[in-house]
């Protein structure tokens, strides 16, 4: 039997503890993978609970069906499993109320945008989402097809400047530097091409806050799947899997009203910068360690690669020596400390978190991860010894004899194979763009 509102939840089981039929969507969120859903959604649904409401969530895939097919026979119900050392805790989601398909119903997702009672359009759609070029212009091409979030949130901006609705607050969740000011510098080009009349209005009624985002969330396995239907009674097809650990830094600048995500524990601060600079340099710039590193020494989870007494104190280094001394720590916030709790995440047993799956998009991940850090020390003489192991290892994976999943895989595989790699990666004209040049 199916997952459906009219499920009869085990006592264990957590639900929402508001009426979900009556909440208005507020927020459309586009690109409603698995860790939105572990993540946004969650917050948000712990909002309503406390009392928030109206903020109800409309998914927006804009290619594949998949999500839509698990939820909407769910009415958008799905749960959540958070899983540690100490055993498994299972809770239901009701924040979502539908997932639209872009690429089936385009009208719907703009109608959805444009409609009166949404304020916010959040997004989840991964670093190559953003279709910027090497240089981080927007790719105007890319940008005009179906599959570009720009062209949805143009046409329907387009739609409440017509009709005297108010702006919206665009709200990137992805891991990329600045990601706040990279959406609305991207955002702008697109306007200033495809709808020059909204450049002003979008100027002046619309906000891209910042925001830095933290939860590790595995891609669900057809194992995790039986599991949550042998606790549930029931089969969820949208059920996500993650660790107790979650973190919300948000720039507190929004274009209308938002859920007080802060009263169920977001940060809402005036400047998101350490803590994302924290973010992308130590967890992510280890994760992306560990993963090229860890295949290449025949592990296929974090936790194993982690365990690798060849492996881990290059990951400690790489936290604690190469990107702890770059951030501009906020005032409280202790980098040992969150190198201390960063590996014991990494540690957690009951998380299986594939190396292969951090592994994907390496030229849209590294820059942030690994070079900035690398510029910052290079600029002041000093070597990085774990990150550089790291970019061998990340050469080594790319001349690899296994399928690769970028962007830019097949140009990755010939500029890797040869013994000028890291000239034709990084150098001038390379294909990764970054303030670090290769010795
Ligand atoms: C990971 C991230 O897949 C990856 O590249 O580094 O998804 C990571 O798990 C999250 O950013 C944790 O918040």
């Amino acid at each position: 039997m199916r997952l459906s509102p009219r499920t009869d939840l085990p006592a264990a089981v957590g639900r929402p503890a508001y009426d979900r039929t009556a909440q208005a969507a507020g927020i459309v969120h586009i690109g409603i993978g698995a860790f939105h859903r572990a993540h946004q959604a969650v917050y948000t649904d712990d909002a309503m609970g406390a009392g928030d409401r109206d903020w109800g969530i409309v998914g927006v895939s804009l290619r594949s069906g998949d999500v839509a097919a698990q939820l909407n026979p769910q009415d958008g119900l799905y749960t959540v499993s958070t899983r540690s050392a100490g055993g498994s805790e299972l809770r239901l989601i009701g924040a979502v109320q539908k997932v639209l398909v872009a690429a089936d119903d385009p009208q719907a997702v703009i109608d959805a945008i444009a409609a009166p009672a949404t304020h916010i359009v959040s997004f989840t759609v991964t670093e190559k989402g953003y279709l910027r070029r090497a240089d981080g212009s927007l790719d105007l091409a890319a940008a005009t097809e179906l599959s570009s979030l720009y062209r949805f949130v143009g046409a329907a901006l387009a739609v409440r400047k017509a009709a005297g609705l108010s702006g919206l607050t665009l709200l990137s969740c992805d891991n990329l530097a600045n990601n706040g000011s990279v959406l609305r510098r991207l955002m702008r080009e697109y306007l200033g091409s495809q709808h020059p009349d909204l450049v002003d209005w979008f100027d002046s009624e619309c906000r891209c806050p910042a925001t830095m985002i933290d939860r590790i969330v595995p891609a669900t396995t057809d194992a995790d799947r039986a599991a949550v239907e042998a606790t549930l009674g029931a089969r969820d097809e949208g059920a996500v899997v993650t660790e107790g650990f979650s973190q919300w830094v948000i720039e507190d600048d929004f274009a209308g009203p938002r859920p007080r995500w802060e009263a169920v524990s977001a940060e809402l601060v005036t400047d998101v910068a350490p803590y994302e600079t924290a973010k992308l340099r130590m967890l992510n710039g280890a994760h992306s360690a560990l993963a090229y590193i860890g295949l290449g020494g025949g592990h296929e989870f974090v936790h194993q690669a982690i365990a690798d007494p060849a492996i881990r104190p290059a990951i400690e280094r790489l936290m604690r020596n190469e990107a702890a001394p770059t951030i501009d720590a906020a005032p409280g916030q202790d980098l040992g400390a969150y190198a201390d709790a960063l590996l014991d995440r990494f540690a957690n047993p009951a998380l299986h978190h594939r190396l292969a799956q951090i592994a994907m998009d390496g030229s849209q991940k590294i820059p942030q991860r690994w070079l900035e850090t690398l510029a910052w020390h290079q600029a002041r003489g000093h070597r990085c010894p774990s990150l550089e192991a790291a970019i061998a290892a990340w050469i080594a994976f790319l001349r690899g004899d296994h399928p690769i999943d970028d962007p830019l895989a097949d140009r990755l595989r010939e500029a890797a194979a040869g013994p000028d790699a890291i000239e034709r990666l990084f150098g001038d004209g390379g294909l990764i763009t970054s303030d670090w040049r290769p010795a």
